[in-house]
């Protein structure tokens, strides 16, 4: 096998390795909010782990995301510690935010992952702020702003487009598209069909990628992040994807078509892509299953990390709320 042949199968193996470990620590969450373990509300990213893999191998460390109330997959990409992101869901004084904001709001500035966000269409003004202290900075860094297709609609969400693309900054706006927002089907809350189009506007390159495809996100992010790291401002990428779990848990999902589920399964991007690595012998199925098994004691770890934290001191509740220093 060549050597870019053997350095894209390694590659593909990180990335499976990494869904894995999405979908483990997603799979656990669910079980822990189910038996009330966890306060608050959880919004899982089952389902959609390519996106996120995909995107957030195409960067470095020092590079920024910023996320959406759907964000723990984007935080463990961008190599956020599950060890305290569940900390943070326990609302334990280890997590990410001293336990005060719990899912949606985890954030590692020193990782570049500037925040999940409970503001749908909020994280987007803020990569056009990271874009500008990037190009401030001259730096050839870039930001990734992941957000969902019901976020297209949102005024904060163009604004920010239009000024990425007036000022020409490194920002590649991610686009979930997982069909639906809350429990409405996209195409009754959006007047036309796909995203494609917002490019135009925009003026960016636009594209639609299969986001159940880790490589195709992969390649596409990548694309966008050399272009926009050679100054040629932002993209705008649509990833067609499908979340196993309703909007938030707790959801019953009764609005979705009888069987759309299971053919969306069909292609799940852990199993598709763990199939094709064994096919190809890249990977024996024992591999798989050591990954399965790694990832597992993993969120055992965490979710023990979690227990044995203990809750914040209910002083600490004013800490964070104004800044000490103007
Ligand atoms: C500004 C704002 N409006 C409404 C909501 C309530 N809300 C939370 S998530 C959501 C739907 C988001 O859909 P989408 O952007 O497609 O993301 P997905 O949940 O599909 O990942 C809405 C309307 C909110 N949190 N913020």
């Amino acid at each position: 096998m060549s050597e870019a042949a053997d350095r894209h199968a390694d590659r593909l193996a990180e990335q499976l390795r990494e869904m894995i470990l999405i979908r483990e620590f997603e799979s656990r969450v669910q079980s822990l909010f189910s038996d009330n373990e966890l306060p608050g509300f959880v919004h899982l990213c089952l389902g959609q782990e390519a996106v996120a893999v995909g995107a957030c191998s195409a960067i470095t460390d020092d590079d920024y995301i910023t996320s959406t109330h759907r964000g723990h997959g984007h935080a463990i990409a961008k190599g956020l510690d599950p060890d305290r992101m569940m900390a943070e869901l326990f609302g334990k004084e280890t997590g990410y935010c001293g336990g005060k904001s719990g899912s949606m709001h985890i954030a590692d500035v020193d990782r570049g992952m500037l925040g999940a966000n409970g503001i749908v269409g909020a994280g987007q003004p803020l990569a056009v702020g990271a874009g500008l202290s990037i190009r401030n900075a001259d730096s050839d860094g870039v930001c990734l702003s992941f957000f969902g297709e019901g976020a297209m609609a949102q005024g904060t969400v163009h604004e920010a487009m239009n000024l990425a693309g007036v000022m020409d900054l490194p920002v590649v706006f991610i686009c979930e598209d997982n069909g639906y927002g809350e429990m409405t089907p996209a195409e009754e809350q959006h007047h036309v069909e796909g995203f494609e189009a917002r490019g135009d506007v925009y003026d960016m390159p636009a594209e639609r990628v299969d986001g159940m495809a880790v490589d195709d996100v992969y390649e596409a992010v990548s694309d966008a992040v050399d272009r926009a790291r050679d100054d040629g401002g932002p993209s705008l990428l649509i990833c067609e994807t499908y979340r196993y779990r309703g909007h938030y848990e707790g959801d019953q999902m009764d609005y979705r078509p009888d069987g759309e589920l299971d053919e969306w399964k069909e292609r799940d991007p852990v199993d598709t892509l763990a199939a094709s690595l064994v096919e190809s012998d890249e990977l024996d199925e024992s591999d798989v299953e050591a990954m399965y098994d790694d990832a597992e004691e993993r969120i055992d770890e965490a979710v023990e990390f979690a227990r044995d934290s203990d809750s914040p001191d209910p002083a600490s509740a004013f800490e964070g709320v104004y800044t000490e220093e103007i």
